[in-house]
């Protein structure tokens, strides 16, 4: 299948061009590098050392013989996007292409209304560019878990049915996001849901967990083929920050209670999923929604995780809580569904303490890169628009 990748240079947008040449499809991306302007701006880098774009491609064409169509290119510029789709004829396109990270887009009114603009006009984009250009293509649209927020209810698979009134109907789930990031999500999933409704696009919603790892098979050794791994505050998500916290012994950092739940999955599930969903599309004018994760962990409990396998490679690691940056419920109920994708034949990586060990092992190689940066381990961007170091707490 012709797929392209919106993104293809990011955390996941890069091994899925991997992954997804390596099981026999044509892939082609784009990408503006803007993930590796945006971690230098908060004062990071990758802790793994990263390839160029040049290299990549090189990388790229000696393992699996082809050319990789990658074109620098910013999807909010219509153009662009038209022109690429009208080259490619893309049957399906992967959605990665926007900026990730809650706190990013709290840290001021510019990052908040350029996250919102630039999330929900490349989505725009892309809509349009298969309607113009490609209709009978597949929109696989990474949303997020965050969409929905934590009701005191089982979450569903994006509808659920409901009675009001003494009538029913089968509706979206209420979205109840937590940061101007994920609100951006929100606005795209609707936008997705109307394209499809009036256009007749199919379409999938994939709302996915946090994701954590630095491997997939497919990478084989070539460091040129490796992913990015951040840690800093903002593009640095929790088993990623605790694994680059515990190699170099800083304390596991816990927002508040720790007792926050979230769906993770490892990097592997989350291209096994995103194969799934592009291999198994949906009929014209559908527009479905899959929840992605392994499994809903409390963070602590996965900060315990990663002490454990520290100390099985024989790293002391200690656990705080910090005064929480996020305004966030810490305790709370937490039941999503996640029936689709499994029905379409995603095994669960059962073993996430191998997938952490590597991970930290990968990252003991790099310690020096975390510890020259190691002040963005410590927020200071704050939901209530303050700019404050967390401190720890207990
Ligand atoms: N947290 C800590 N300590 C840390 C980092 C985070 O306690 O050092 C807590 C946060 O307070 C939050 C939870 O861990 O309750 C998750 O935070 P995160 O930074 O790992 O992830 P989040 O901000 O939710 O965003 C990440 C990705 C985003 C994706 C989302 C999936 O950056 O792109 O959409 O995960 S989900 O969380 O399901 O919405």
């Amino acid at each position: 299948m012709r797929v392209f990748i919106a993104g293809i240079d990011g955390y996941l947008g890069w091994p899925l061009a991997i992954y997804l040449r390596a099981n026999g499809h044509e892939v082609a991306g784009a990408d503006l590098l803007l993930r590796r302007e945006w971690v230098a701006e908060v004062g990071s880098l990758s802790a793994l050392p990263i390839a160029t774009r040049e290299e990549r491609l090189r990388a790229f064409h000696e393992t699996f013989g082809t050319e990789l169509d990658f074109r620098l290119g910013d999807l909010t510029d219509y153009d662009f996007v038209k022109g690429f789709f009208a080259d490619f004829q893309p049957e399906a396109v992967v959605h990665l292409g926007q900026m990730p990270s809650a706190p990013y887009s709290m840290i001021d009114q510019t990052h908040c209304v350029w996250t919102q603009q630039n999330n929900v006009i490349n989505n725009l984009n892309l809509l349009w560019a298969i309607k113009e250009v490609a209709p009978a293509a597949h929109l696989v649209k990474l949303g997020t878990m965050g969409e929905y927020g934590t009701p005191n209810v089982d979450i569903p698979e994006g509808f659920f049915e409901v009675e009001f009134r003494g009538r029913k109907d089968r509706l979206p789930f209420p979205r109840q996001a937590g940061s101007w990031y994920h609100q951006s999500k929100v606005h795209d999933s609707h936008n997705t849901h109307f394209a499809s409704k009036i256009w007749g696009i199919r379409a999938t919603d994939i709302m996915q967990g946090v994701v954590f790892g630095t491997q997939i098979v497919e990478m084989g050794d070539d460091p040129r083929l490796h992913s990015r791994l951040d840690f800093d505050q903002c593009f640095g998500t929790a088993i990623n920050r605790f694994c680059c916290q515990a190699v170099i012994g800083h304390p596991l950092t816990l927002f508040g209670l720790g007792k926050q739940k979230r769906g993770f999955l490892p990097l592997a599930d989350s291209m096994a999923c995103l194969r799934l969903a592009v291999e198994n599309p949906p009929a014209p004018g559908e527009f479905r929604v899959f929840n992605q994760f392994e499994n809903a962990y409390s963070i602590s409990e996965l900060a315990y995780i990663v002490r454990g396998v520290a100390a099985d490679i024989g790293l002391e690691v200690e656990i705080r809580h910090y005064d929480n940056p996020r305004t966030e419920m810490e305790e709370h109920y937490y039941q999503p569904d996640r029936r689709r994708l499994l029905d379409l034949g995603y095994q669960p990586t059962r073993d996430i303490k191998s997938v952490i060990k590597r991970m930290m092992l990968d990252l003991l190689e790099h310690r020096d890169r975390i510890e020259a940066h190691a002040n963005v381990l410590i927020p200071d961007i704050r939901w209530d628009g303050r700019r404050k170091r967390s401190e720890i707490i207990g």
